[in-house]
């Protein structure tokens, strides 16, 4: 009793904040702190000042059993659950060893969180029949003014549908908090349109445009997505029919082009957007009847746009043979915009998925920034490019009423070939 008395007079000294990442404030030569209060699912950005051959961070466990957590110089700090931590960091020196004890308490939010997304930091879709459109662009939108919109459309359950485009294209968003990897268990889930035919529900096909998921965790405490990115292993990840370090470059159209329609009278410009790929590949993202605005984005000032990342093979099947009953098949797991909404594991994802950019598996404590891009490269004839879709996101570890518990995710170390 009498040692909370002490933290609470503390608190009311050092009026910290439990917005953002909190960076440490030097009292002693150290740099580190005896006390410190932070809110749950925020980071606490630790830094010593004194230097030494080795560093090791420890938390005392139930019975008060030190557990290494680290051996950076660095730390962040992050707990979802409220409660006191007893921390250690030590120097490992021959000449000048330090070790220093102190208190983390873990508080909950003063504002209570959102589950759902907060920002939109980023907006690049790719060139698309539903671009300038979702959302709508207006003569005079600057970046700024269409990445405000693309948030409105997806912040909270506004629920309106952004696009991605074709292959590469992307949306980069984040929460009130840092979403929490939780072990073995799903951590988000996001919403598309996807949709199953209704001749086959079985077969799980139907209208299925993966978009991949990368993470990252706002390690430089800056508030911007300008940390490393990881990206989620899906089930795809390791088939030998992914390509890693995939790019693909769009062209603006010329202002005076000659309008190229095929036969089918669908495709009104089969040589719109002219693209070409790092595997030497050349084609054109058509334009088609149903959608006859713009589909390079307008607010755009670059002529041409780069995408890159991992490439799925195409998903659809040309049922008809003659191009007129598209099906493009849903991937197993861990992908965007891939399987109804309805089916709430398969829409979810662990961050235990995350691997770097040599397929290594990462281990993040939470992550402050998503990204989805589109997957594919495929074009269905009068259905058009494929392109990832998004409506809405949550954090599943922010609870709400009605929630009903999710399986454990899938493996989180995805088979191997
Ligand atoms: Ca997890
Ligand atoms: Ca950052
Ligand atoms: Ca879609």
């Amino acid at each position: 009793m009498k040692r909370d008395k002490k933290i609470l007079i503390l608190t009311s000294l050092s009026a910290l904040s439990l917005i953002g990442c909190k960076e440490e404030i030097p009292m002693v030569s150290l740099g580190i702190d005896d006390f410190y209060y932070i809110g749950r699912m925020q980071k606490l950005d630790l830094h010593p000042a004194l230097t030494g051959n080795e560093y090791r961070w420890s938390m005392a466990g139930e019975n008060g059993e030190w557990n290494a957590v680290s051996s950076e110089r660095d730390y962040i700090f992050l707990e979802g659950e409220e409660g006191e931590y007893r921390m250690r960091f030590e120097i490992v020196d021959s000449k000048t060893p330090y070790e220093h004890e102190f208190l983390i308490k873990v508080v909950h939010e003063e504002v209570e969180y959102s589950p759902y997304i907060s920002r939109v930091y980023e907006y690049y879709p790719a060139p698309g029949q539903f671009i300038n459109e979702m959302p709508q662009y207006e003569p005079g939108d600057t970046y700024a003014e269409i990445l405000k919109k693309a948030e409105e459309s997806i912040s909270g359950t506004n629920d309106i549908m952004i696009s991605l485009g074709g292959y590469g294209g992307y949306v980069t968003f984040g929460f009130d908090h840092t979403v929490m990897n939780i072990p073995g268990e799903y951590d988000f889930r996001i919403w598309g349109n996807a949709f199953y035919e209704l001749s086959d529900p079985d077969a799980k096909g139907g209208s299925a445009e993966p978009g991949i998921v990368m993470v990252s965790l706002d390690t430089n405490c800056n508030g911007l997505p300008d940390d490393e990115w990881y990206e989620l292993a899906g089930s795809e990840y390791y088939s030998s029919d992914t390509r890693q370090d995939y790019s693909i470059t769009y062209h603006r159209p010329e202002k005076d082009k000659t309008e190229e329609p095929d036969d089918s009278g669908f495709l009104t410009d089969t040589t719109y957007i002219p693209w070409e790929d790092s595997e030497g590949k050349r084609g054109y993202i058509a334009k088609n009847s149903f959608h006859s605005q713009d589909y390079y984005p307008l607010w755009e000032d670059r002529d041409e746009l780069r995408f890159e990342g991992t490439l799925l093979s195409p998903n659809a099947k040309d049922l008809s043979g003659v191009g007129t009953y598209y099906v493009l098949y849903s991937y197993g797991w861990g992908y965007v915009d891939n399987h109804p909404n309805d089916y709430a594991d398969l829409n979810s994802f662990d961050i235990g998925w995350a691997v770097d950019r040599h397929g290594n598996r990462v281990n993040l404590p939470g992550v402050d920034f998503v990204r989805v891009y589109t997957g594919v490269n495929q074009y269905c004839g009068w259905l058009g490019e494929t392109s990832t879709e998004i409506a809405r996101a949550r954090d599943l570890h922010i609870s709400i009423p009605g929630d009903k518990p999710l399986p454990p995710a899938e493996p989180e170390e995805p088979e191997t070939e």
